[in-house]
């Protein structure tokens, strides 16, 4: 059920049920009811498995508004910092060239989740103030990480969206 109807449900009746009573102690089991329709109405299908690994390699995806969308462009940069990329999760034309700057006091690098999604960038590549860059072809979706500081799942993480648009 998707979680926008569970709280148009609660805001539409209940929220109004509460503020015309008086007693406290129904107000109170009334607003616990409500807060228990939300978490098991809708927080069962925000932890759904299905949803939250069918990404690319079996990670979560990525919500709609977490993705900069940087398609028509020649080269994009990923300012790549101590501990993060920014923007973390990109939108690209196939054949971006996709330019990662090393604008931290550490090295990093940039290993594809998926082994052999793209050539990965060395720590001997990408130490401070260096820059290099990758280029993919192909749509689809690429997960990649930084193995001093991240994992494929969590810390310094990022994706590739290549698309035509
Ligand atoms: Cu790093």
């Amino acid at each position: 059920m998707p979680s926008k109807v569970c709280l148009q449900w609660a805001n539409s009746r209940h929220w109004v049920y509460v503020d015309h009573m008086r007693s406290r102690t129904l107000r109170t089991v009334v607003l616990a009811l409500a807060v228990a329709v939300l978490l098991v109405g809708c927080g069962g299908s925000d932890n759904n498995a299905d949803n939250a690994n069918s990404g690319p390699a079996g990670l979560p995806t990525i919500p709609e508004k977490s993705w900069v969308d940087q398609t028509g462009k020649k080269k994009v940069v990923v300012d790549t910092r101590d501990n993060v990329y920014v923007p973390e999760n990109i939108i690209v034309s196939p054949g971006t060239e996709i330019v990662f700057e090393n604008t931290g006091r550490n090295p990093h690098n940039v290993i594809p989740a998926q082994k052999g999604d793209f050539e990965e960038i060395p720590v001997s590549k990408l130490q401070p103030k260096d820059s290099a860059s990758i280029t993919l072809d192909s749509e689809g979706e690429i997960p990649f990480y930084c193995s001093l500081h991240g994992t494929p799942k969590a810390g310094m993480k990022g994706r590739i969206k290549v698309s035509k648009g």
